[in-house]
């Protein structure tokens, strides 16, 4: 019902809209609209009531709303069926339950806030309340599991791409999963997967987006190292403009890679990284390799030629370019 009220205010947005409109629309009583409008004005928003006239939006909450991500979308499937969560501990862990009781391709489990939001390697996730955005994707491709690590670098293009359409920003890519805004870190991306040893039963594609964020509402231990679209712009954008935009072009640039495979992906993914054809420095589960990075195979794996020539395939690491100096 208040998904349904936000749809009636979002078509007319600034104007008044009178009670028996509202009742009619909503099919209920005059009564039970007022306590839908009194449970809004609890969840944050701002609503004006004047007599003869009706009400009026002032101002939203500081939810998203999956309705305001619906009307951005040009998706066949994807985004078309939401599941959202004004909090909750990771979206990955619903998105994982959601895929194990048979939720279709495009589910989206979105999230205003993460108690335990997952980064990789059981590293932490943090989402601060209103200003972030954390998504989880469910998909269905018929790949084998060594193949899931091109769909990391696929999302990471679509970020970039959807960002950029929502709000003109360019940002970068930092091999595998880190979107990067003069060197600070903007978006982290999480591929994780159900599968039997040859054939994935599903892949959730977490998304954690630092959208609002000011200087302060980063936790100390991030502060130096992140940042936020509204840091970069110098002002508040909306999340589910973002959202919708991501979404969209993450559903053109699947379905261009479940025909035609990785090879036109690669070169849009290099387009925008920062991390190839420079010196860096691999930090792995067991060892530190520095040298120059070549570019990625067909199954996104980074090649790292070393210092002797040799050249190493990386599937799994932390990424710091080399200064200058180093190189
Ligand atoms: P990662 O392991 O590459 O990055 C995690 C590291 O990034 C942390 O150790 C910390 O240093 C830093 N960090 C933590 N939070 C932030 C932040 N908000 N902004 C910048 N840096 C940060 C990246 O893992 C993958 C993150 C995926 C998050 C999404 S949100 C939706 C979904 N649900 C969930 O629990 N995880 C995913």
């Amino acid at each position: 019902m208040k998904e349904k009220l936000l749809k009636i205010f979002a078509e007319h947005s600034d104007q008044f809209v009178s009670g028996e409109k509202i009742s009619q629309q909503l099919g209920c009583t005059r009564t039970a609209v007022w306590k839908h409008i009194d449970e809004l004005r609890k969840n944050g928003y701002e609503l004006e009531s004047a007599p003869r006239k009706g009400y009026r939006l002032i101002r939203k909450g500081d939810g998203i709303h999956s309705h305001e991500v619906k009307v951005g979308l040009t998706t066949k499937r994807i985004g078309h069926e939401i599941t959202y969560f004004d909090e909750t501990d990771s979206t990955q862990y619903t998105a994982h339950k959601l895929a194990q009781e048979g939720a279709k391709e495009g589910h989206v489990v979105i999230a205003n806030e993460q108690t335990k939001g997952k980064g990789r390697l059981g590293r932490q996730w943090f989402s601060r309340k209103g200003t972030s955005v954390s998504m989880s994707l469910i998909l269905r491709p018929e790949l084998p599991p060594q193949k899931t690590p091109q769909l990391t670098l696929l999302t990471a293009v679509s970020v970039v791409r959807g960002l950029k359409k929502a709000t003109g920003i360019d940002c970068d890519i930092k091999w595998p999963n880190d979107i990067l805004i003069n060197g600070k870190k903007l978006v982290g991306i999480l591929t994780e997967m159900q599968a039997d040893p040859d054939r994935v039963n599903s892949i959730i594609i977490g998304i954690g987006m630092n959208i609002n964020q000011h200087h302060d509402d980063f936790t100390p231990e991030i502060r130096e190292l992140a940042t936020s679209v509204a840091l970069v712009k110098g002002k508040n954008v909306d999340r589910a403009k973002i959202i919708a935009a991501v979404l969209n072009e993450f559903e053109q640039l699947y379905d261009l890679y479940i025909e035609r495979g990785f090879d036109l992906i690669r070169p849009l993914w290099e387009a925008h990284s920062v991390s190839v054809g420079t010196f860096i420095y691999a930090r792995t589960m067991r060892e530190v390799i520095y040298g120059f990075a070549k570019g990625i195979t067909e199954d996104g794996v980074l090649l790292l030629e070393d210092e002797k020539g040799k050249v190493h395939e990386i599937y799994s690491a932390d990424i710091e370019i080399a200064s200058q100096a180093d190189s």
